[in-house]
């Protein structure tokens, strides 16, 4: 069957009323695959049709647990419902679709606000700050024993390292030389970075229910300064500088995850100082002050940590992300380690 024909005949299992007049594959996520449906009945949305990565996300059942019981928790507080896409089940009540082997979702298209790679301005970042910090926020009250981690110690810089180092055991032929920088940048940080999550330990720093993939484009914006976040899929306990570190590498920066010429990437300060103005106007009272001295080294260990994945996944032969070209995952490690350095030494 053609694409868009079992993409059609997949959505007639979900329970709203949808005429499909086309069909968007929507670019960005480096995982799932994702499509957004244009609804030719008036009144009613376009829909995002998800495939969700199983290979990645292995259990399934445990990342929509997550989601549906946080998009319930957060549409259930007024001030805050926008901040959430509705998911739309299937004419059986379930909110994963399991057809052949895979598996759906499906929920509301947000097209009256908009994503950004890269920010244009400092007002952009406030409200990213402002969304991300509203999100930390609003999940409070959800016992955060009932949220899965189903990807366990996805942030944990020490099991990275060590993913790393089983990929070196065995990298694919003719791409270690290629890494050999990047591998040397990264042992140069290794003892750094893997003390911030010790210290984190040490001073009991509180474990939160987190988004964990905070980057810019997963929080669409309009006017109002709360907008919308999108990619609940990572959504599991972790430590606060996880999430402003991911917003910062890519909202402080003036170039996207793959730029090459990382001689052009450069640290804007005013919008790192614009996305912590906004996540602190809704967090100061939450946060203890261990959490606000985080806020420092966030987005270097967070640029860190993504280029040790991205460079164990091009030793690996590009096995989990996907790739544009051959050298992708080696574009990607060199930015985000620029990236990291250019926070380290701010
Ligand atoms: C992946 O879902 P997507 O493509 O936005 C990854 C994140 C990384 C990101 C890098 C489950 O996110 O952790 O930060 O790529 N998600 C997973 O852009 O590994
Ligand atoms: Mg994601």
């Amino acid at each position: 069957m053609e694409l868009n024909e079992k993409l059609i005949s997949l959505s007639t299992r979900f329970d709203i009323q949808l005429d499909v007049e086309s069909v968007i594959p929507i670019k960005g996520g480096h995982i799932n695959s994702s499509f957004r449906l244009k609804n030719s009945i008036s009144n009613q949305p376009d829909v995002l049709l998800q495939k969700v990565n199983h290979h990645v996300f292995t259990d399934v059942d445990a990342l929509m647990n997550n989601l549906v019981l946080v998009t319930n928790h957060i549409k259930n507080q007024k001030q805050y419902r926008e901040m959430v896409a509705d998911i739309i089940p299937t004419k059986s009540g379930e909110y994963v679709l399991k057809s052949d082997g895979e598996y759906w979702r499906m929920l509301e298209f947000i097209d009256q606000k908009k994503a950004f790679e890269v920010a244009d301005s400092a007002e952009v970042c406030r409200k990213a700050g402002f969304t991300y910090g509203s999100f930390l926020k609003a999940v409070e009250g959800i016992p955060i024993s009932e949220v899965n981690a189903h990807l366990p110690d996805f942030h944990d810089i020490n099991v990275r390292l060590s993913q790393l180092d089983e990929a070196l055991k065995k990298p694919v032929a003719n791409r270690l030389k290629n890494a050999e920088s990047s591998l040397q940048e990264i042992d140069r940080l290794r003892d750094t970075m893997s003390n911030r999550l010790k210290e984190a330990k040490s001073k009991n720093m509180p474990l939160r229910i987190l988004h964990n993939d905070t980057k810019l484009s997963n929080v669409l914006l309009g006017e109002r300064d709360l907008g919308t976040v999108v990619d609940l899929d990572t959504v599991m306990p972790g430590y606060v500088f996880f999430d402003v570190g991911d917003a910062l590498r890519s909202i402080a920066v003036n170039a996207k995850e793959d730029e090459r010429d990382c001689d052009s990437i450069e640290l804007l300060s005013q919008y790192k100082q614009a996305f912590v103005e906004g996540y602190l106007a809704v967090t100061d009272k939450l946060l203890e002050p261990v959490e606000v001295e985080s806020l420092d080294y966030a987005g270097a260990y967070m640029a860190y940590i993504m280029g040790v994945r991205f460079i164990t996944d091009y030793l690996n032969g590009d096995v989990y992300y996907s790739t544009s070209y051959p050298e992708h995952n080696l574009v990607r490690a060199k930015n985000q380690l620029k990236v990291c350095a250019l926070f380290s030494t701010q």
